[in-house]
Parts: C-alpha cells; sequence; structure tokens
C-alpha cells in the first residue's frame, strides 16, 4: 500500500523513504508511518541500522501548519522522536533538501545528519509567531551551542549544507550520492557503541555568557514579539533544567504561543500568501508567453523604478521618453539610485554596472516595438493615455503585454483604444517601485488567460507578490486607502491633531502614520489630485495652500527642522486646523485612541467588503496580502480582513453603524456583505473564491 513512507531492508539497513508531497510535512498520516519505521528497524534483527531520506522539493518542511489549532491527533510529534531517541540503533538522516522546523527536529534527534549540498537546515518557526516545540529548542544548542542555537531559530533563516557542518548541526556533507554515505555512516556508527542521545550531550551547550550575550542582543525584539521571548527563556532552560522538564516547558511555551492571536495571523499570512498566486476561473493549462525584453514607458520616479526592476531580474529593458532630455534624466535617476546602492555597501559595482548595462534609453514609441511586455507609466490622464495605448497597438509586436501602471484609471477605457484588447491589463507598482514588493495585476474585461498569468509569472521574477485584481477606481488597495484618508481628515476636523492620529497606527504596528505618510509623499499629489476631480480635504488643502507640503518644503503636518526625516508636531499646524474646524462650523472635541483607530480601520474593512462582493479581489486574503505588501500593514496583525475576523464581524458592524449614525457619512454603513455575515455570525474567511 502507498504511503507516506517506504520502507526497505537491504545489506542490514533500512532505509525509510519520505513521499509525502507537496513539501513532506508532518502530517498525522507522516507522524504514524515514521514512528512504526523506528520500531521496526529497532525490532529486526536483522537491521544494523535506519536510514531516513526523502524524496521531493524539501526533506521535511516541519509540522503540517494547516493542522494547528485542531485538536492534537496521535501520535504527536514529539511521540515520534520519542520512537527514534528509543531505538536501538543508529538512525541517520540523509537530507537532500530543507529540513525546516520540526522537519529539522526529527533529524536532531538522528544519531546523525549527512546532508547534500543543496541542504537547507532551518528553524522558522518565530516567522509563525511560534518557538520549536519538538525539542529544538534543547537538542540544537546540544549540537551547535546554545548561542548559535538561539541566534538559528530566532532569524528563523536557515543554514545551508556547509554551514550546518561547520556549525555542527549536521555531521558530513555528502558531496555526491547522498543515501551511499548515510548509508555507510550508519554503519560506521553500528560497528560501535551507540553514541549517546543528542538531548544528553549537555556538553556542547557552550559557555553560559556566550549564550546571555546572544540573548541580551535580543532584548528589544523580546520585548515585543513573544515568541523571540520564549525562545530565550526555553534555550535557557537548557542550562538550569534537567533536560526532560525543559523539552516539557518547551511544550507548554508552543502550546501557549499557537493560542495567540498574533500566531494565528501570522498563520494565516503564511496560507493567503500562497493562495494568493493561483487565479481562479483560469482555464486549465493556462500557458505564460515568453518575456525576454521589456519596455517601460516614461522615465519618472515610477518609469525609471520600474526599468530597475526589469533590469534588477536580469530582464533587459528600453526606457522610452517623448524627447532626448527627458530620457537622459530617467537614465541619471536610474544611476543615481544604483550609484546610493553602492555608496551603501547594498550593490556591488560589478552589479551595478551588469544592470545598467541591461537598461537602454530611447526616444519615440517606435522603440517599444521589439519589447514581449512594455509597461506604460506616463502622466495619469486618461486622454493621453489613450493616445498611447492607440499609437502601441500599431507599433507593438503581435502577442506583447500591453500594461499600464496606472493608480486609478479604468484599463477597460485603455485596452479599447487599441484593436488587441486581450493583451491589455494593469500592472500596477508601489512606490518606490524598485523596494515594494506589492504589484496589483489588473484583470480588465477582455484580457486574455494568458496575458494576465504572463503577467502574475512576470511579476514573480521580479520578486514581487502579485496579487489579481479587477477594475475600478484605485483598484484594491488606493481604493481602501482612500476610506483611511477620508478619516484622517474628519478625525483632524472633529478634534485630534496629526500626531494621535499617527500615534494610534503606530501603536498599532505601522511603521508610519498617514500624516508623517503624507508628508514623506508630498501633500501636493493629493491636493492636484483632489483640484482635478473636484475634491477638498479642508485641512490637507489648507495645508498645501499656506506653502506646507511636506518633507520637501520642511514643513506639512509636522515641522522638519534642518532636513530631519521625523517631523515634530508644529503649534501652527493645530492652530491652522482649530481654524479649519471652526470655518466648517464643527464643534471639536477630545477623541479617544479606540475610536481614532476604529475610524481609521474600520472603514477600510467596509470597503474591503465591497470589494469582495464585486469580485474585484477573489479572496479576503488576497486583500490581505495588498496591505501587507503594499502598505507595510504589520503581519501580526494579519491584514485587515483578518484582524476584522478576529475581532468578530458582528463587533466591526456594529462599531461603523455608529459610527454612520454619529457622523451622517453614508460610506461607514455596514456593506452588505459586511452586515449579513456578522448577522450569520460568521467571518470573511468563509467566503469561497469569486
Ligand atoms: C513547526 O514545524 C513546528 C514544530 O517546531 C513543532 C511541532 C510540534 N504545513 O511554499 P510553497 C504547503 S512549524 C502545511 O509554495 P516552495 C503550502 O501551503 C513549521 N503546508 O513551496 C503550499 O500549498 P499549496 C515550520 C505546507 O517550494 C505547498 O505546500 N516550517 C507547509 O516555494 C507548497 O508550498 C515552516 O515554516 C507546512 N509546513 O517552498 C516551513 N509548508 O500548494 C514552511 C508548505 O496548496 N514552508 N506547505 O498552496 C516553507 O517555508 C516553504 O513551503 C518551503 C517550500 C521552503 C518548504
Amino acid at each position: 500500500m502507498a504511503g507516506p513512507v517506504r520502507y526497505e531492508v537491504a545489506d542490514g539497513i533500512a532505509v525509510a523513504t519520505i513521499t509525502n508531497p507537496p513539501v513532506n510535512a508532518l502530517s498525522v498520516a507522516l507522524r504514524g508511518a515514521l514512528l512504526e519505521a523506528a520500531r521496526q528497524a529497532g525490532a529486526d534483527p536483522a537491521v544494523k541500522a535506519l536510514v531516513i531520506a526523502a524524496e521531493g522539493r524539501s526533506w521535511i518542511a516541519g509540522a503540517d501548519i494547516s493542522e494547528f489549532g485542531k485538536p492534537p491527533m496521535s501520535p504527536t510529534l514529539p511521540d515520534v522522536l520519542a520512537a527514534i531517541e528509543a531505538c536501538p540503533k543508529p538512525v541517520v538522516a540523509a537530507i537532500h533538501a530543507t529540513a525546516l522546523g520540526g522537519g529539522l527536529e526529527v533529524a536532531i534527534t538522528c544519531t546523525a545528519r549527512v546532508v547534500a549540498p543543496a541542504a537547507k537546515l532551518g528553524l522558522p518557526e518565530v516567522k509563525l509567531g511560534i518557538l520549536p516545540g519538538a525539542g529544538g529548542t534543547q537538542r540544537a544548542p546540544r549540537l551547535m551551542g546554545a548561542a548559535a542555537a538561539l541566534k538559528l531559530m530566532t532569524s528563523g533563516d536557515p543554514l545551508d549544507a556547509k554551514a550546518a557542518v561547520a556549525a555542527g548541526l549536521a555531521d558530513e556533507l555528502a558531496a555526491s550520492d547522498l543515501l551511499a554515505a548515510a548509508k555507510a555512516h550508519a554503519l560506521k556508527l553500528a560497528a560501535g557503541p551507540l553514541p549517546k542521545p543528542v538531548a544528553q550531550r549537555d556538553e556542547n551547550l557552550g559557555p553560559r555568557e556566550a549564550f546571555e550575550k546572544e540573548a541580551a542582543a535580543l532584548a528589544k525584539r523580546a520585548a515585543t514579539e513573544p515568541q523571540i521571548a520564549a525562545c530565550i527563556a526555553s534555550v535557557r532552560n537548557a542550562y538550569e533544567l534537567p533536560v526532560a522538564e525543559a523539552l516539557a516547558k518547551e511544550r507548554q511555551f508552543f502550546r501557549e504561543l499557537l493560542q495567540d492571536p498574533r500566531s494565528k495571523a501570522l498563520r494565516h499570512v503564511f496560507f493567503a500568501e500562497r493562495e494568493v498566486a493561483k487565479i481562479p476561473g483560469l482555464p486549465e493549462g493556462t500557458k505564460p508567453r515568453k518575456v525576454e525584453r521589456a519596455a517601460v514607458l516614461g522615465a519618472g520616479t515610477m518609469g525609471a523604478g520600474i526599468a530597475m526592476c526589469f533590469a534588477n531580474a536580469g530582464i533587459p529593458v528600453r526606457v522610452i521618453e517623448t524627447d532626448e532630455a527627458a530620457m537622459q534624466r530617467g537614465l541619471d535617476r536610474i544611476r543615481g539610485t544604483y550609484e546610493a546602492s553602492v555608496k551603501r555597501g547594498s550593490l556591488t559595482p560589478e552589479k551595478r554596472d551588469a544592470r545598467m548595462a541591461l537598461i537602454e534609453g530611447a526616444v519615440g514609441l517606435e522603440a517599444a516595438g521589439e519589447a514581449d511586455v512594455i509597461v506604460e507609466a506616463v502622466f495619469e490622464e486618461m486622454s493621453l493615455k489613450k493616445q498611447v495605448f492607440g499609437t502601441l497597438d500599431k507599433v507593438a509586436k503581435p502577442g506583447a503585454i500591453i500594461a499600464s501602471n496606472t493608480s486609478y484609471l479604468d484599463i477597460d477605457e485603455m485596452a479599447a483604444a487599441t484593436s488587441r484588447p486581450g493583451d491589455v491589463l494593469g500592472m500596477h507598482f508601489f512606490s518606490p517601485a524598485n523596494v515594494m514588493k506589492l504589484l496589483e495585476v489588473v484583470r480588465a474585461k477582455q484580457t486574455a488567460p494568458d496575458a494576465l498569468v504572463t503577467a502574475t509569472e512576470l511579476g514573480r521574477r521580479l520578486g514581487k507578490v502579485p496579487v489579481v485584481v479587477g477594475v475600478c477606481f484605485g483598484f484594491v488597495g488606493n481604493r481602501m486607502l482612500a476610506r483611511r484618508t477620508a478619516q484622517v481628515e474628519r478625525l483632524l476636523l472633529e478634534g485630534a491633531l496629526p500626531e494621535q492620529v499617527d500615534k494610534a497606527l503606530t501603536d498599532f504596528g505601522f511603521r508610519m502614520g498617514p500624516c508623517a505618510m503624507g508628508d514623506l509623499a508630498g501633500l501636493d499629489i493629493g491636493w492636484r489630485i483632489r483640484k482635478a476631480t473636484g475634491k477638498r480635504a479642508p485641512v490637507a488643502d489648507a495645508l498645501v495652500e499656506a506653502g506646507r507640503l511636506g518633507q520637501k518644503t520642511a514643513k506639512g503636518y509636522y515641522l522638519y527642522p534642518e532636513g530631519a526625516r521625523a517631523g515634530v508636531p508644529d503649534p501652527e499646524v493645530a492652530a491652522l486646523i482649530e481654524r479649519i474646524s471652526a470655518q466648517e462650523g464643527v464643534t471639536r472635541r477630545e477623541i479617544g485612541r479606540e475610536e481614532i483607530l476604529d475610524r481609521l480601520l474600520l472603514p477600510m474593512v467596509n470597503e474591503g467588503a465591497r470589494i469582495l462582493e464585486e469580485g474585484i479581489a477573489a479572496r479576503p486574503g488576497d486583500i490581505d496580502v495588498v496591505w501587507l505588501h503594499g502598505y507595510n500593514w504589520p503581519a501580526w496583525q494579519g491584514g485587515p480582513m483578518h484582524y476584522a475576523d478576529a475581532r468578530g464581524l458582528k463587533e466591526i458592524a456594529d462599531r461603523l453603524a455608529a459610527f454612520a449614525q454619529q457622523t451622517g457619512d453614508e460610506s461607514l454603513v455596514p456593506a452588505p456583505l459586511l452586515a449579513r455575515l456578522a448577522a450569520e455570525g460568521k467571518g470573511f474567511a468563509s467566503l469561497k473564491p469569486a
């Protein structure tokens, strides 16, 4: 019967080969089969040693994360490890690829570890808000020393094969035939007395001072990330408690952290980031088109940043402008950005030269004729965009993807200016384009499935996280942001000050609040859009009209004395806001922190519900990914839709309804989808993909 482990005995050695696609996660079936293999090898007089090998792209990727939060099923991972440890014969792990989390915990319970050059060994649990919960905090220190083990588990990043051997985490690097090397290693061990279990190798813990130094360096993170504090405490137990007690404590930390809402949020993010790559409704077997050359229209800030994305991924790119001078300015801007990276030491001069060599300036749209993908980043004006698309229709080669980087304009209208709407879509990069990971791939009405797949694959090649969204004003991210921005203005008018608004969001976990963000980006951007669309924001307008454009004029919502990056509150701004409140006939009042936070976040959730209802985003998790990678939503808060689910949609809907009544703002009335789910006692997570 085909199970997750193939058990074979030859020449006195039992080999248990794991096949549990896609990544050999430790599901209950695999745990059972591994436990059985250890017992069988131990009991069989014909077997001298056991080798645990695996097939597929991972050795073992760790515990099955989808089982977390469900009732535990026997055998547990500690049961399996106890069986491996109790095996009276040497057990050798033959690691060909990634051994992560619980996977590495299996490996370090074995008597020895032989690794192939492609192996990667790590304890990434902290990234899921937990700590290694199956002996990792006790056994890793007893192989590589407590200080190094603490570093490994708090960074969450794996060691490659060579580094793992050097650190003592693995015993042998097999240059070619891994299985043969592991068998030979096992036979050698079988010939002598059985080495003591890793859990008893206290002599390897290393000096306590080295560990405490490492722990002290983590104090800042430990104060805000409970999983880091738990790693420190648990590894410290290796010095202070008998190992059985330390293991029991580790298990207790693990169980507690698993229940923490922050870990739940991080696990949600793990799955949402993988789910987002699946595009619903595509014909089976849709293949991407070939992309070997790119063109970017417009060499402004966005265009230059997008061109760099292509060059950074090794794709030759033409940066096209309307005249020589603008083109040169664009190239200079790109060179300047690379130069700054070289100065900072984050880029070598060789890489800078290699990247610059992939970027070519050109004048006139005809220069886009050879490109497989063309990204338009010209001025945000529909008539101009339509003209550009009309010309591209004539000059682009057949099958080329024609993409717009527009932040809010209608892609369908642009597609209609061509005779090939199937090739047209949006590729919305976020500023700075060469840094931010989000890419909204906008699927227009007639976008061909293979064009869509080409854009998402290309996005991944560029190191982005592509999220497929539909056409609407502002797509997913900016459409929701607009709701928050409107509330910032209202809160300031009603009684809050910029520093209170910003603090609500930085306390929540954002790196920056909206007022500081506005100052950084330049307040004139929003002002220009409002003027063009006939909208007003009395406070923000007054700031711009008083010459306060943000950091570039050393004053905006805040003051930036002598080019300071962090602004300081300005009494003049407070006075200006009070004056505007009076002009608008609003009586100012004290607004509490909770109200500020909810007024900023819940309208976004409400807009997210509308976005889901309209099918602009396929899944609530997709919206979360947009906010995590485009706007630095703190991962441990899971994204706006997960955050709402975690608080309960009934509470969210009630708060919104109360705000709507209090302010008379219709947009705050709970969206029909939100109201329905709240009434049914469900969350957004209960929805099936659109
Ligand atoms: C742990 O071990 C706790 C223990 O200390 C204590 C236990 C008591 N579980 O990423 P990919 C799925 S905590 C369930 O696209 P890649 C994933 O959702 C765990 N599912 O592949 C996806 O599914 P789908 C510590 C998992 O080749 C598919 O596999 N371990 C798990 O780019 C492919 O995933 C980790 O944190 C899992 N553990 O990268 C490692 N892992 O196709 C987490 C993956 O349906 N995993 N899936 O969308 C990874 O970092 C990467 O998946 C890996 C492969 C590097 C392994």
